[in-house]
């Protein structure tokens, strides 16, 4: 199992949708992301500068890196693209962060 972590930016002013949006997340998309073998995924916010921290655990890595071609994923990334810094492809605009300290 590996513990992956990324940020992404929301657009200010956007954190109850954005809390919103996940609270009502499509049973379809959760689906997809446990199917991917992710697992405790959780999505901070620093409200200073609007970054967003994902920290999750994934079982196979090239599973969660074919999320990007599935079409719920696509589909999902285009409904929050209003909402958050997005790549042309509707992607979150995203940055691995590396891990310094892991207390099990
Ligand atoms: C986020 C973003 C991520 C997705 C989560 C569920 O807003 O779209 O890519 O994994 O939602």
């Amino acid at each position: 199992m590996e513990r992956v972590a990324f940020k992404m930016k929301l657009f200010a002013g956007f954190e109850q949708e954005y809390k919103k949006r996940h609270a009502e997340i499509w049973p379809e998309l959760s689906a997809l992301l446990k199917g991917a073998g992710i697992t405790n995924y959780s999505i901070f916010l620093d409200e200073e500068t609007n970054t967003l921290i994902g920290v999750l655990n994934v079982a196979d890595r090239a599973k969660m890196d074919a999320l990007p071609a599935n079409t719920i994923m696509q589909k999902w990334w285009a409904y929050m693209s209003d909402i958050m810094e997005s790549n042309p492809d509707n992607s979150p605009v995203s940055a691995p962060l590396k891990e310094v300290f892991y207390l099990p």
